[in-house]
């Protein structure tokens, strides 16, 4: 077949099985939009309110689903409104591929109109990137770009192709899409080692991540859990991998960890990392994390392994794979002297108090739990309000809480839930819990959910202020709140009837469950605006390089 650039790049995705792509139109990517135009019966395109949107949306697609989200921006502008969400995509491993048009060859490296270096730009936040000079290589040159997004630690690949290629023929040959193979370095004496080592602890944890997810291995982590008895506390991207109920499951470990989570990684005598990168959010003080304990860490990505705290050992590979590998070597025990002393630990944890008169943010989430179905997919903006989240959503599944980790990216919830909806369409809920300070980072988006018509409900905890950093600004800035209370006279009732949403407010717990229940039942988008008290903290908080005991529990 003879065909045009924009023929072959759509046609390569669908050899890739991709069905929809988010993105904005423009100058540089004309043909292609032409293309897609008579493409429409085969690949649906999402028209977001920005590119912003559009890149938190194909995230949100990909962490939802398990598949690689696809981004389409025009050049110049449009290429850098999707920096920051590739970037975020980066941070958290998530399989992404941009596509950006470019001027055409001759106009390159001319300062033209909307030309864009964006391959320079997107070098250090993605895992390759390409400019396709050559429309003979087009094909080749995406089939690429999803092989690298998705093999060993996974995450964005950016392709730049300028307008002439676009328009150029060539010859297209259709190819089946290739499976992607697993790296595994992982070798039998490290497992028996490994093994060996976690069969004679006497208080070992796991300490699992959001690459158990990303890993598909969460049935192999509960299998292992299960046998050897061990307990386990996650970060913030681990959150879902296990049940809530699971009595191994102790829990988020960190800066807004349990007390008793911390407790138990400064008391191990043994910790398993699988699939988590020791993040300074977690080793605040790497120097300090799990002193007593030997570490083995499990992950794919070898750059990981002694990166942000020595291991003793480190096995490279994929997680699914390694657990299968251990769980027949793995002694059965349910490791009930340790369990006894986590308990004690436990009832000590920080437990907030309810009212009846003013909405508190752990009762928003409880009742938010009780109310919306066990499968319900929870993505969040960043602040205050993705910690309270992270701390109490309940009966979280994998892939059923999607929040930006690495990057804490403001303004990337809307877009994230919309494109996380496309990719659960009918079979879940989607539910944004947002602050009004990220809200208005991207509520823009409101035209988007409202277009296609999406019933996502979006929580906007309220507190008038930048609750995070105001908090900083409490307990380390002796209370000067420099620009973190910004009076802001928004409406967002009358915002959501302008964008044809419907919104409700709610200021107790009564009027939230009333109101949630009347959004529960909607066909479209809903706001529901929740009024906290601005001097709501996420508590517990260890400061940023601080230890457990320097933990602040009020
Ligand atoms: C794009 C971006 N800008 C700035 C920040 C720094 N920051 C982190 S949390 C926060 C405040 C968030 O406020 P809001 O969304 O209202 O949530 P709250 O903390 O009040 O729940 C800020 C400014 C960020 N994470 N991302």
């Amino acid at each position: 077949m003879n065909l045009t650039g924009a023929e072959i790049l759509t046609e390569v995705l669908l050899e890739q099985g991709v069905d929809t792509i988010f993105g904005y139109p423009g100058g540089a990517v004309l043909n292609i939009y032409d293309t897609l135009y008579d493409y429409q019966d085969r690949i649906t395109h999402i028209l977001t309110a920005h590119e912003q949107g559009a890149s938190h949306a194909a995230d949100g697609y990909a962490r939802a689903t398990g598949k690689t989200g696809v981004v389409l921006a025009t050049s110049g502008p449009g290429a850098t409104n999707l920096v920051t969400g590739i970037a975020t995509a980066y941070m958290d491993s998530i399989p992404m591929v941009a596509i950006t048009g470019n001027v055409s060859t001759s106009l390159l490296g001319r300062d033209s109109f909307q030309e864009i270096y964006i391959t320079g730009i997107t070098m250090p936040i993605t895992k390759h990137n390409f400019l396709v000079r050559d429309v003979e290589e087009l094909a080749d040159t995406i089939r690429s770009a999803f092989r690298i997004a998705n093999s060993g630690r996974k995450g964005p690949v950016l392709i730049d192709i300028p307008k002439d290629i676009t328009a150029a023929k060539c010859e297209f040959v259709k190819k089946e899409q290739i499976l992607i193979k697993k790296q595994s370095k992982k070798n039998r004496d490290q497992i028996e080692k490994v093994s060996e080592i976690i069969n004679e602890a006497k208080r070992p944890v796991i300490y699992f991540g959001g690459g158990v997810s990303l890993g598909d291995a969460s049935k192999e982590l509960k299998q292992f859990i299960n046998k050897s008895g061990i307990p386990a506390v996650h970060t913030m991207m681990g959150a879902g991998v296990l049940c809530h109920d699971d009595i191994h499951n102790l829990g988020l470990i960190g800066m807004h960890g349990k007390s008793s989570t911390n407790n138990v990684i400064s008391d191990a005598d043994v910790v398993i990392a699988i699939g988590a990168r020791f993040s300074d959010r977690v080793a605040l003080n790497p120097k300090y994390f799990a002193q007593k304990a030997t570490i083995i860490q499990l992950d794919i990505d070898q750059s990981e392994i002694n990166k942000n705290v020595y291991v003793d050992y480190g096995v490279v590979g994929d997680v699914k794979d390694i657990l299968n590998d251990l769980y027949p070597r793995i002694k059965e025990n349910q490791q009930s002297e340790w369990m006894k002393k986590i308990q004690v630990w436990q009832d000590k944890d920080y437990k907030p108090v309810d009212s009846d008169t003013v909405l508190k943010p752990h009762q928003i989430i409880r009742i938010l739990c009780e109310m919306s179905e066990k499968n319900t997919v929870y993505v969040t903006d960043v602040g205050q309000h993705q910690m309270w989240a992270a701390q109490y959503l309940e009966h979280l599944e994998p892939r059923c809480f999607i929040t930006s980790g690495g990057l804490g990216t403001m303004g990337f919830g809307y877009g994230a839930a919309i494109g996380a909806k496309f990719g659960v369409m009918n079979e879940k809920r989607v539910i944004h819990i947002t602050g009004d300070g990220s809200f208005h980072m991207n509520l823009n988006e409101a035209c988007t959910a409202k277009t296609y018509e999406l019933p996502i409900i979006t929580i906007i905890m309220n507190n008038s202020v930048l609750g995070m950093v105001r908090q900083w600004q409490t307990s380390f800035y002796k209370k000067k709140y420099s620009h973190t209370d910004p009076q802001r006279k928004t409406d967002f009732m009358k915002v959501a009837e302008g964008f044809g949403v419907k919104g409700y407010r709610a200021s107790n717990p009564k009027e939230f469950e009333a109101v949630l229940k009347e959004a529960l039942e909607q066909k479209g988008p809903v706001w529901i605006e929740c009024l906290i008290d601005k001097d709501e903290k996420v508590l517990p908080m260890i400061p940023a390089g601080g230890t457990i005991d320097d933990m602040i529990m009020d």
